[in-house]
């Protein structure tokens, strides 16, 4: 069954772009009938913009919209780095009426883009993720101890499946959102900043964690993290998070997002080992369940 669903002008281009994978709704008789995988064609008649072509990924129902804003990550939700500090669930009220709000709940619908943009450039800079952090022989090339690629050999053993240019990969290492990649001083030779499974050390030195720190999960998880803490599973480290919004985000990529506190200062104090990657992730070996508390 196709679906239609109304944005406005910025939603629209938000979710457009991908920077919102989103959608708040009231939760009425309309959004009730959508179901996973749904097909959805979203629609903008204020720009008569080409309408997008979506899946609905998950369906994200509370009873309000405090309840969706706790849970959520408003960044995929339509606000931005700059408006985030601001955003309340009372910035509903001036789509939908208080008494609206209680007699449907809400729903947070997750979209997934047939034709996201910028895609070419998303599926390399995925691939390039994978050689550099999980599985180099892909590439036919091989890391050093430190985690580094020659960008010559990186280039040429990508270049059946990702052709690129050095330009294109110095693009990708500069505009990539979450800054996964560096180079060396000369531009010779590129690795990870973190995130990896195979054993390679990227050179960084202990230091000392706020208070707290943040991990964001699955619900699914949250039985098992609680009997054994936090395990790093494929990769190195357990990641951490600086912020709530940041995790949420984290959670978000196994499901339903449920986010944990980590108490880090406590940790550090008795011993622990903590790392902050350059692009900002906390890391750590495992936290075991007494430093950790799910938030409500
Ligand atoms: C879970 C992304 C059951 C853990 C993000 C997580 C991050 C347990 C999953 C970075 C467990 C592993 C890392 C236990 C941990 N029982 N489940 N005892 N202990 N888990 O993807 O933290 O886009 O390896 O909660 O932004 O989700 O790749 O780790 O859900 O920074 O750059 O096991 O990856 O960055 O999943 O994400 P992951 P993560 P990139």
């Amino acid at each position: 069954m196709k679906y239609s669903m109304k944005l406005s002008a910025q939603t629209y281009r938000m979710v457009r772009s991908g920077q919102q994978t989103i959608v708040l709704r009231l939760d009425d008789e309309e959004q009730r009938q959508l179901q996973v995988n749904d097909a959805i064609l979203c629609v903008c008649p204020e720009e008569g913009q080409e309408p997008l072509e979506a899946r609905v990924k998950a369906l994200h129902r509370f009873p309000n919209f405090a309840k969706l804003y706790a849970a959520l990550p408003l960044l995929k939700c339509g606000y931005s780095q700059e408006n985030l500090a601001a955003a309340s669930p009372e910035d509903q009220n001036q789509f939908y009426s208080q008494e609206e709000q209680e007699r449907y709940g809400v729903v947070g619908i997750e979209l997934r883009l047939r034709h996201p943009e910028g895609n070419a450039k998303r599926r390399a800079s995925m691939f390039l993720s994978m050689v550099l952090r999980h599985r180099p022989q892909e590439a036919g090339i091989t890391l050093d101890a430190h985690g580094w690629a020659g960008v010559d050999q990186l280039l040429q053993g990508i270049n059946r499946r990702f052709p690129l240019t050095e330009e294109q990969l110095e693009d990708i290492v500069r505009t990539d959102e979450k800054q996964r990649y560096s180079f060396n001083s000369d531009k010779t030779r590129i690795r990870a900043n973190q995130g990896h499974s195979i054993p390679v050390d990227v050179e960084l030195a202990p230091c000392e964690p706020p208070e707290v720190l943040y991990h964001g999960t699955g619900e699914k998880y949250q039985k098992s993290i609680l009997e054994k803490g936090l395990i790093p599973k494929t990769r190195l480290y357990v990641h951490l998070s600086q912020d709530v919004e940041t995790a949420k985000a984290v959670g978000i990529r196994h499901g339903t997002p449920i986010v944990f506190t980590v108490q880090s200062g406590q940790m550090y104090r008795d011993g622990f080992r903590f790392y902050r990657s350059v692009n900002g992730v906390w890391l750590t070996y495992l936290v075991p369940p007494a430093y950790l508390k799910k938030m409500e």
